[in-house]
């Protein structure tokens, strides 16, 4: 977060943009894997890392009188997933071709230097690759860009769903426009749609993510040159607090490139007060607990040491980011809220071409302000524990829920700034600050 003593800016490059007025601070993309066509390919569901040389086949066809070409049990696969759900029904699927084999040395097919098919034994082709080690399917981009892993974590209704969906929509139509670079959905077969769930929310309010596996939302990131792929991982809210699902279901924070750190800001009791919000008797009766930022902090701590490195900072970039802003403008009648009228929390910003980290900063340092009002234990903890962070503040409705509704729009705030701040600190966009 604090910009003096992020590492790359000691390296940045000095461009006069307008020399009779001010200096800018430019850098450009850093930190990068050298293109070379082929990327070794992380597994979205084991995370394991290999070759894409060494990926397996799932035959598109089967052929019970042939023994190599039954339908068969993949029991691989069966106990990657009776780990997750012990419920889950055994199916027969059609046999795995392993290109390496002497059958299948002159049927490899590539797309520049990544095998993406094979010729079967019937003589057709599959482009079925597969993970050798938990024979899931691996997403159409894998090994053609370097994948990242994002983890977007936070308590129940922080707003997770909702942003993860808006968010997607809105690089699709504002911010790739606006950066060169178009978000492509790489369809899992289970990874749902996100424009269905995008209109689902526009029409019907929004339902909690129930506790169970989660596919990743999985997107290519298309420059005019390269590409990025990005894992999303939703979290239940509800699960923040489970070693159990954290060690069976939530493999990926150990592996992740970033983290979101969501948090919903009327969750903390003075803001409530100070909004006359009362506590809602349903969620009483059901038992939710609202989770504040400094608690996902502590959970991520506990659960996660491996991030942490046995105690110390973790240098994950972690955008601490407070949702449903819109809510926090009943906040600015009061000079001692912590929120002004001229706050950014409240006001939209659209990044063009690069990151104004000057604006980055200037949202972080409100954000604080709220925080050190409402939630000091949440300044400590972030300073304490991560070495690269930022708050920022977005709206992923734009407007409370019921006045979504009333008015079947969504106009948010800021939702893609968090993330492009994320993928600033990953090496893929520029920044610039004016001196
Ligand atoms: N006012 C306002 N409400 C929002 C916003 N984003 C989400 N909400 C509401 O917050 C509630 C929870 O949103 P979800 O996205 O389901 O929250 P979640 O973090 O995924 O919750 P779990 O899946 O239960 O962990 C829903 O009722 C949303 O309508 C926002 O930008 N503004
Ligand atoms: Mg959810
Ligand atoms: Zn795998």
């Amino acid at each position: 977060m604090p910009p003096k003593n992020d590492p790359f800016l000691r390296s940045i490059e000095t461009i006069s943009l307008d020399r009779r007025r001010k200096l800018r601070y430019e850098h450009s993309r850093r930190n990068l894997p050298p293109n070379t066509g082929r990327y070794n390919i992380v597994c979205p569901f084991c995370f394991e890392e290999f070759n894409p040389e060494y990926v397996f086949f799932r035959a598109t066809y089967h052929d019970n009188s042939k023994d190599d070409m039954r339908l068969q049990v993949d029991s691989l696969l069966e106990s990657f997933w009776k780990n997750i759900d012990e419920t889950r029904a055994v199916e027969l699927l059609e046999p795995i071709l392993n290109p390496n084999s002497n059958n299948y040395r002159n049927g490899k097919i590539y797309d520049g230097q990544v095998l993406k098919g094979l010729i079967q034994p019937n003589g057709t082709q599959t482009y079925d690759r597969i993970c050798p080690r938990c024979h899931n399917k691996l997403p159409v981009s894998a090994g053609h860009s370097p994948s990242n892993i994002v983890s977007v974590i936070g308590g129940t209704a922080a707003g997770k769903t909702v942003f993860i969906t808006i968010l997607l929509h809105y690089l699709t139509n504002k911010t790739g426009p606006n950066f060169d670079f178009c978000p492509i959905e790489m369809l899992m077969g289970q990874s749902q749609e996100f424009t269905q769930k995008y209109l689902a929310i526009k029409n019907k309010g929004h339902r909690a993510t129930p506790k169970e596996y989660i596919y990743p939302q999985i997107f290519d990131i298309k420059f005019p040159n390269d590409s990025l792929t990005i894992c999303m991982y939703d979290f239940p809210g509800e699960a923040v607090s489970s070693a159990d699902y954290i060690k069976r279901m939530a493999r990926h924070l150990h592996k992740t490139s970033a983290i979101l750190l969501l948090a919903d800001p009327t969750n903390i009791a003075s803001v409530t007060a100070n909004l006359g919000t009362e506590t809602d008797e349903d969620e009483e009766d059901e038992g939710v607990v609202r989770v504040s930022a400094y608690d996902v902090i502590t959970g991520l701590i506990n659960f996660v040491p491996q991030i942490f490195g046995n105690g110390k900072k973790t240098s994950v970039p972690t955008a601490i980011v407070y949702t449903k802003s819109d809510l926090l403008e009943a906040l600015t009648t009061d000079p001692t809220s912590g929120v002004s009228a001229t706050s950014r929390i409240l006001q939209d910003f659209e990044h063009r071409g690069f990151l104004d980290l000057d604006e980055v900063s200037a949202v972080n340092s409100d954000v604080l302000r709220f925080v050190q009002t409402h939630d000091r234990r949440v300044e400590t903890a972030a300073k304490n524990n991560f070495l690269n962070y930022n708050f920022f503040a977005v709206s992923s409705l734009g407007y409370p829920t019921e006045d979504t509704l009333v008015r079947n729009v969504i106009s948010p705030k800021r939702v893609d700034e968090p993330f492009l701040w994320l993928l600033y600190q990953l090496g893929f966009i520029s920044g610039r600050r004016i001196l």
